[in-house]
This record gives structure tokens, sequence and C-alpha cells, in this order.
């Protein structure tokens, strides 16, 4: 009572003193509000695409405002089918009539909404409304988002292109014709005669002899390519050039903390995911045998995976999918955290990322003080076709768009001519497997 009264004496005189000027700008302040009110959501909409054979799902926001909308991405090729009912059935009902204002809280209630979570097709459901109301915030700032995050740190983000090839020498030439574009930074995978390698062909032709007639992969031959192959990139493409490599987690953990040790000697830029996300005690071991820079985390979903590997020091890079962790607002947060620890950032970016999700790994490599490297994969022409406005590479560099929001229209009757294909596992992987028929991770 005592204290209230004491209050009320303290505003009375404030509010005596300043009378004049507070009272304009409140006047001020509910002019703009009336000007401005907050835009509700209207309605969410998905829009799914298959573009040159990658599924890409967005989703769209639309306001109770003339012409203000926002696009997210929240593409999981593998299965597609399962985002979009996770954004019409669950999302959408909670969130119609909420204000866009407030991304945060929504994150915050979608992320709890459905008690349990941190699963990839929850995430990205998540990820497409994130995204979108960034976008909608960018629009009505007149702002790109990554002025909204602060603004950049650096003009554009240096990027990594992929060589591939079945045979040593077609990687090399790829890797040569990658660095007469402009890369710095180049992937290199070769393929395993007759197997089932990541990131390169597949020949049938001088296929081992297996208990199986599924895909084949043979660690043991994997390990003495991949070091062959670094070996040769770093003698036949000279000293100057960045080397990244793919593990895909397709080693045990013994082999992969070897291949670590023995890849020190061709000094990478990275070594990419050695281990599965069910193997991450062993980045340690990683760790206290080699200094070769370690980047991980594209299978990563939840806070559970990269807290450790982050505040323990064991990781040089994190690589989340944006979209599987839940969008821009939580990956903000782990570029944040992985600063704090000396972690640096290259974002997932495969062709299975839409434009609009690649528009958000570009504004988070600008924004972000501990950016790496950011993954490039071209966008085709169908793919520019449905999403105008796709971030530009050059020199070597991915710049991101100036207009306001993301930058992106989705033009959707370009993205109705490229629906989803029928195919047998509809859109999931197969399988691979060891000589003796044993299951093993993509
Ligand atoms: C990469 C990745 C991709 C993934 C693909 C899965 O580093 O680019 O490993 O190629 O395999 O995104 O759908
Ligand atoms: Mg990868």
């Amino acid at each position: 009572m005592q204290r209230r009264d004491f209050m009320r004496g303290f505003v009375g005189a404030g509010a005596m003193a300043l009378a004049p000027r507070v009272v304009r700008a409140n006047e001020q302040a509910e002019r703009a509000t009336r000007a401005m009110p907050s835009p509700k959501i209207k309605d969410i909409s998905v829009i799914e695409c298959e573009p040159d054979g990658v599924r890409l799902t967005v989703v769209k926001i639309t306001t109770d405002q003339d012409g203000l909308y926002g696009y997210g991405c929240a593409t999981f090729t593998q299965r597609a089918d399962l985002v979009k009912p996770a954004v019409e059935k669950y999302l959408k009902p909670f969130l119609l009539g909420k204000t866009t204002d407030r991304i945060e809280d929504i994150w915050q209630s979608c992320y709890d909404s459905s008690y349990w979570k941190n699963g990839p097709v929850l995430n990205n459901a998540i990820s497409g409304v994130d995204q979108a109301l960034w976008d909608i915030k960018g629009r009505q700032a007149g702002m790109p988002v990554y002025q909204l995050a602060g603004g950049k740190c650096r003009e554009a983000a240096d990027t990594y292109a992929h060589a591939s090839g079945a045979e040593f020498e077609d990687v090399v030439e790829s890797a040569r014709k990658n660095m007469a574009q402009g890369f710095r930074n180049i992937r290199v995978q070769v393929g395993l005669p007759g197997m089932a390698g990541y990131g390169s062909q597949h020949r049938e032709a001088g296929r081992p002899k297996a208990l199986h007639d599924k895909p084949l992969f043979d660690r043991e031959e994997q390990v003495r390519r991949g070091l062959k192959l670094l070996e040769i990139c770093r003698r036949e493409l000279g000293d100057e050039v960045e080397l990244l490599h793919d593990m895909h987690e397709r080693l045990t953990p013994n082999e992969a903390v070897q291949f670590c040790k023995e890849a020190e000697q061709y000094r990478m830029f990275f070594l990419e995911d050695p281990l599965s996300p069910e193997d991450l005690g062993y980045f340690r071991q990683i760790r206290e045998n080699c200094a070769t820079p370690i980047a991980m985390g594209e299978l990563f979903n939840s806070p559970h995976e990269w807290q450790p590997l982050i505040v323990n020091q064991l990781i040089d890079y994190i690589r989340v999918h944006v979209s599987q962790a839940g969008g821009f607002s939580p990956a903000r947060k782990i570029a944040i955290l992985a600063e704090q620890f000396g972690v640096r950032t290259a974002w997932h970016g495969p062709g299975d990322v839409s434009p609009v999700g690649h528009m958000a790994n570009v504004t988070l490599d600008l924004v972000s003080y501990n950016f790496g490297i950011q993954e490039y994969t071209p966008f085709n022409e169908q793919t520019q076709a449905i999403f105008q406005g796709c971030p530009v590479w050059r020199d070597g560099y991915l710049w991101a768009s100036e207009k306001p929001g993301w930058g992106i229209e989705v033009d959707e009757k370009e993205a109705a001519k490229a629906p989803f294909k029928p195919s047998q596992l509809n859109g999931g992987w197969g399988e691979i497997r060891l000589r003796d028929g044993t299951v093993i991770k993509q």
C-alpha cells in the first residue's frame, strides 16, 4: 500500500513535468499503431514441387494485410509427404488469427505444442512457419532479414563446390573446372568401383561378389580410396586450394578416428560427418588423436546433439541443416552459442534445401561473426523459374538479396508444373549393404 502510494506520487510528479512531451509521444505511437495494426495470420499453405527431381517444400503464411505474406523452407526430401499435414493439420489451426509480430513466441509455442519434439518432420514444419514470419517482418520493415538480425559482418559468403567422379582423375578434372570458375574451396568425392560410394557415381561394372544384389559398400575400400583421393588432390591441385571431404557417417567409429588422423597430412579445410549422431562420444577420440578440422551436424535435430559438441569444443564447424533444426530462429542461437566456444558455422547447403532455405543460410553467414564456409549447390533453371530471386553466386561467393524479407517470390503456377512425382520409395532412400548383406547408414 505504502509502495503504491509512493509510486503514484512519483508517476504523478513525472507526468506533470514531462506532460506535453509524453502526450505527444503517446499520440504518435497511437497514430503509428492505427496506421500499422499488427498483421494477423489469415492462412497457411504448403507449396510442394520437384524441380529437376528434388522434392522441395515451402510454407506460405498470408496475413490479413493486403499483399503481406512470407515464405519459409520446410524441405525434408526423404519424408516430404509428412511435412504438409504437420503444417496443415496441427500448426495452421494453432496459429490462425495470431499476430505475426511475435516470432520467438510463436516458435516456442509451436515447439511446445506437440509435447514430444525435436524430430525432423515437426522441426521442418516449424521452420516453414518461422522463416515465413521472418520474411513477413522483413517485408514490413522494407529490409532484408540480415538487417533485422543486426546487419552484415561481411559482404558475401565464401563457398565450396562439389567435385566428384568415378575415378581419381575425374575428380581432379572436376575440381579444376570449379577452380577455373572461381571456387577456392572444393569438396572432393570419388566412387568405389562397382559400389555405392557417397557423393560419386555408382558403377555396376566390376561389382565385387556379395551375398545380395542391392547397392554394395565396403568400408575398408572406402578408407583406402578416400585417403588416396586426398593425397592425389593435394598433389595435383596444389597447396593453395582448400580441400573438404564428406565421410557421410559410413565408417565404424575407430575407422573414422584413423581416417581423420591419416588425413592430417593433407591439410584439410575440414572432414565432414566422420561419425554418425549415434556415435558422438567418439569425437573426443578424434580430437585427442589429430588436428584435422572436423565439421558435423547435418543430421542433427536436437539441442542435445549440437550442445555437447560445441561446448566441449569437439568440432570446428557446426553444420546443421537449418530447417531440420527448426528454422532461422534456432539456427541463429546455435551460431551465437558456437561463437562463444570458437566453433564456426558451415550450414548444410545441398540441393534438397529450397532457395528460401539457402537465403536463410546466407543470411546467417552474413550476420554471424563466426561464419566458416557455405556449401553451395547451383540452382537449376526450373528451380529459378519457381523461386524468383535465388541467392546469387559470383566470384566464389554467395550473395544475399537486398530486397525486403528473403527477397524471393514463389511462382505457384510454375511450382504446379513440377509436382512431386510418384516413385517406388516415395522420395525415400533405398538401402545400402555390406558384402554379407548387413544394411549400413547412408
Ligand atoms: C551434403 C550432404 C547431402 C545429403 C543430402 C541428403 O553434405 O551436401 O551430405 O548431399 O546427403 O542432403 O538428402
Ligand atoms: Mg554431408
